[in-house]
């Protein structure tokens, strides 16, 4: 199958787009550099160290003899996009390009403001593509689980069976996100049902829970294969945050009182579950979602069984909570059709932790201790412009 990964120089789109290829797809990636962008902007690196895209695709056919052909570029751009599509014309395109933390979209006016342009118009602009190129072409787009918050019933996998006076309807599952990044997903859900809805577009929507995990089978092939690790207060996702505190002797933050609960998936199921959906692709017309998690865990329970493993002493700490957010709520997400057409999760065990802490005792040089509290706030509302920034210069 031709599989286009957008976002294919990302933390998961680049393992994605080895996975694919190691299994014998045709695979181009495309990315702008957005995210290192970002990473000059913040003053933080990745903890791993990555190469270049160049490098790591020429590394790729040293390794494998296979070639990911590569399309660098703004999805933003409408003209690029039309004309990547039209070159490569892929059965599949697996959207993984947009600015993914929910932190960064809070920083300001200009970065709420950037991360829903990015996000929404370039997803707009990969509809169009295939709506003008080829209807048949099967959407995968990363979604999120914070898409739906934390409501006070049972979550669905995108859809909800509602009566209402005595009628009866299937509707989008009603949507509460948690930052100005989760809604950006959420108005990309929207668009996209509505392209399968008027235009007949075919598309999977993957309401993924946070990832944890630092390598793939492809990736720890050679060491220039790696994908990148982040851990700063604004990019660093809890899991993979708590390890590298942990390795450090910091304590691990835990955000308000801990009891806040979320979806959890490894990098290496991330990557499987892509591959299921791209294999098995959505009906002309239809708009299918899954959730794509393994298990939910809360806060604490994260920060405890991480501490209970480390081998030194590691201490936890409630830090006033940053975000506006429920802390104790009910939570009972579904996550069973992904396993259905075929997933074997990989649950968080002392194996995959105690690989966790091999990583970052070989890089632990390079983190930058500064980076690790939490700056942003999701009560401030910054609204003047901020110091120059690559990333928010193409906005
Ligand atoms: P990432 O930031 O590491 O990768 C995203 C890539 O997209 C980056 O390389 C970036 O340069 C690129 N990109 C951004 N805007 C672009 C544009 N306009 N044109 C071209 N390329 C662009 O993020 P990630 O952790 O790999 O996440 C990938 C996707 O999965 C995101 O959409 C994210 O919302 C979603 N997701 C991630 C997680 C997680 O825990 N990491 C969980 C759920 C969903
Ligand atoms: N948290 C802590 N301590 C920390 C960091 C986070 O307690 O040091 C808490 C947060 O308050 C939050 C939870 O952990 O309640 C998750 O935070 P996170 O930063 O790990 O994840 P989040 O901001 O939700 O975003 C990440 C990815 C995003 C993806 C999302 C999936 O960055 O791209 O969409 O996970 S989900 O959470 O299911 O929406």
């Amino acid at each position: 199958m031709r599989i286009l990964v957008l976002g294919g120089d990302g933390y998961l789109g680049w393992p994605t787009a080895l996975h694919l290829s190691a299994l014998g797809h045709e695979v181009a990636v495309n990315d702008n550099f957005a995210r290192r962008g970002y990473d000059e902007e913040m003053g933080v690196e990745s903890l791993v160290p990555i190469c270049t895209l160049e490098e790591r695709l020429a590394v790729w056919t040293e390794v494998s003899g296979k070639t990911i052909k590569s399309y660098v570029g703004d999805l933003c751009d409408a003209a690029f996009v039309h004309e990547m599509v039209g070159d490569f014309r892929p059965e599949t395109i697996v959207h993984f390009g947009e600015q993914r933390a929910a932190p960064y979209s809070m920083i300001s006016q200009a970065h709420c403001v950037y991360t829903q342009t990015n996000n929404v118009v370039g997803n707009l602009n990969v509809m169009y593509a295939i709506a003008d190129i080829d209807r048949d072409i099967h959407l995968v787009k990363l979604g999120t689980m914070g898409e739906y918050g934390t409501p006070n019933i049972d979550i669905e996998e995108g859809w909800l069976e509602v009566e209402h006076n005595g009628r009866k309807d299937r509707m989008m599952y009603p949507k509460r996100p948690g930052s100005f990044y989760h809604l950006s997903k959420v108005h990309d859900s929207h668009n996209i049902e509505f392209g399968c809805r008027i235009w007949g577009l075919r598309a999977t929507d993957l309401n993924q829970g946070v990832v944890y995990g630092a390598d793939t089978e492809q990736t720890k092939l050679d060491p220039r294969l790696a994908t990148r690790f982040d851990y700063d207060g604004v990019f660093g996702t809890v899991l993979n945050r708590m390890v590298i505190q942990a390795v450090l002797g910091h304590a691990l933050t835990v955000y308000g009182n801990g009891s806040q609960t979320r979806g959890l998936i490894n990098i290496v199921d991330t990557v499987e579950c892509i591959r299921l959906a791209s294999e098995t692709p959505a009906d002309r017309g239809e708009f299918r979602v899954f959730n794509q998690f393994t298990e939910h865990l809360s806060v604490r329970q994260i920060a405890e069984t991480i501490a209970e493993e480390f081998p030194g002493e590691a201490t936890i700490e409630q830090v006033a909570n940053p975000r506006v957010e429920a802390e104790d709520h009910y939570y009972n997400a579904k996550h069973t059709a992904l396993v259905d057409l075929g997933l074997k999760p990989t649950l968080l065990s002392m194996t995959l932790i105690d690989h966790l802490f091999e990583v970052v005792e070989r890089h632990k040089d390079r983190v930058d201790l500064a980076a690790i509290m939490p700056t942003v706030s999701w009560r401030a509302t910054t609204s003047e412009l901020p110091q120059t920034s690559s990333a928010l210069a193409q906005t």
